[in-house]
């Protein structure tokens, strides 16, 4: 058995397990974060593409914003498709902010470089992780790497391990609530070195299924369309995707829609799901662990961030001012805020995807809501000040 001791252990190294270990990190206060794969791995994930105002403010602080600035895509605006018609939501306009596309894997790219340079310490292909003794005030976690046991002894437990992680897991039935909506169908994903169809992102309604079409870059095209849940990626060859995006915009669009080889292709189930409440004793959860939304808000990335920045704060105020208050009201805090992007999230997807159940009564429900919104100024700004991220 070897024997670690650190301030603050963190289980999980996705954005936010890296982002809170960079914010304490700059405070002084030590961490160790461990996962159960490798560095390549976890940059292999492709996920998130639209950044709040509020996550950008803080890469800023943890002070690992400046290629994000450099290589980002500022965006004021954003389109919905609909009954053949292409509309501007302008956030910019409605909302008073921006968003800001760049992908979460250069995010963590860019965190994972900052925590090498400043020299802290990332256990990868930990196995067998487990928060213990949180309800006491020695904490630990233990963890096996390469055959060998190893226990990491901490004031706090930050479970930053996403879904299926150990840390929900472990807190004991009686003492959690959870929420959950599992939606019938999925994403279907690709990613292809083409310029994107347009300038902003097009979420769009068609009686055949939701489509969207995000970017990287100006040269890199990420892409999506609804597909069933017992779909297989074989069953999707490039030129069927193409096709299915292509039905789903309107005619507009297909002038310049280039399409071309993907090279990552991937399925994504669709739920809504909130654990409660995040913190147990010394536990803490954090993120995807806690909370999962459908992508359709492009809300997941940024909740981790605003959990990491209420945990973080009150991390600081524990240990640079010895108050507690910080910690006690982390819960309540980020599950407010939580409830309403999940809430934001439920509606763009029950207003944007097919639902096998509804047929061609909830299409025309959802074509009226759209011509609603596009004909109000408050549905307008109700739409804006959520999608660029509600005040934390
Ligand atoms: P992560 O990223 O899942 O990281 C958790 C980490 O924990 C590790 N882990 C363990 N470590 C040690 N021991 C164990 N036993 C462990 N079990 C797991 C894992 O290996 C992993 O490294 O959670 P985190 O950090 O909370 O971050 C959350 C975000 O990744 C997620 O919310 C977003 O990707 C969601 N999401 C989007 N969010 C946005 O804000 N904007 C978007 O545009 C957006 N688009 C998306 C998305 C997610 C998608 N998928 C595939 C789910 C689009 C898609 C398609
Ligand atoms: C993405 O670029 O991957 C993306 C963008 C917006 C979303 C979801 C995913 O709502």
């Amino acid at each position: 058995m070897t024997r670690h001791r650190t301030q603050v252990a963190i289980i999980g190294s996705g954005p936010a397990g890296l982002l809170l270990g960079q914010l304490l990190a700059k405070f002084g206060i030590d961490a160790i974060i461990l996962d159960r794969v490798d560095k390549d791995y976890i940059l292999g994930r492709v996920r998130a593409g639209v950044l709040e105002g509020g996550t950008v403010a803080t890469l800023e602080k943890a002070g690992v914003a400046d290629r994000l600035h450099r290589e980002g895509l500022p965006h004021d605006g954003f389109a919905i498709a609909f009954d053949n018609r292409l509309e501007r939501v302008d956030i910019e306009k409605y909302a008073g902010k921006k968003v800001m596309v760049y992908g979460q894997t250069e995010v963590t790219r860019d965190l994972m470089a900052a925590r090498e340079a400043a020299g802290a310490l990332t256990v990868y292909d930990a196995a067998d992780a487990q928060p213990r003794d949180y309800d006491t005030d020695r904490p630990f976690v233990s963890f096996t790497k390469d055959g060998v046991e190893h226990r990491i002894d901490c004031d706090f437990i930050a479970g930053c391990d996403g879904f299926h992680g150990p840390s929900r897991k472990s807190v004991p039935d009686g003492a959690i609530a959870e929420y959950e909506r599992v939606y019938p169908f999925g994403w279907l994903g690709i990613l292809a070195d083409v310029p994107p169809v347009s300038d902003e992102l097009i979420y769009a309604n068609h009686p055949e299924g939701f489509a969207l079409c995000s970017m990287r870059s100006k040269t890199r095209s990420r892409y999506y369309v609804q597909c069933a849940l017992d779909d297989k990626i074989e069953d999707w060859s490039d030129a069927r995707f193409w096709e299915h995006l292509k039905r789903r915009l309107p005619e507009e669009s297909l002038a310049t829609l280039t399409e071309g080889p993907s090279f990552e292709k991937s399925i994504a189930p669709l739920r809504s799901f909130v654990a409660e409440p995040m913190r147990f004793g010394r536990l803490f959860l954090v993120g995807d662990a806690a909370h999962i939304v459908p992508p359709t808000g492009a809300k997941g990335l940024n909740l981790a961030v605003s959990d990491v920045h209420y945990l973080y704060s009150g991390l600081q105020e524990h240990y640079g001012e010895g108050s507690d208050a910080g910690l006690d009201a982390y819960s309540a805090k980020a599950l407010a805020r939580v409830w309403k992007s999940v809430r934001f999230s439920w509606w763009m997807t029950t207003m944007l995807h097919r639902f096998p159940d509804t047929e061609a009564f909830g299409q025309r429900i959802q074509e009226a809501e759209l011509d609603y919104l596009f004909s109000s100024e408050a549905a307008m700004t109700t739409i804006a000040e959520n999608y660029v991220g509600l005040p934390f």
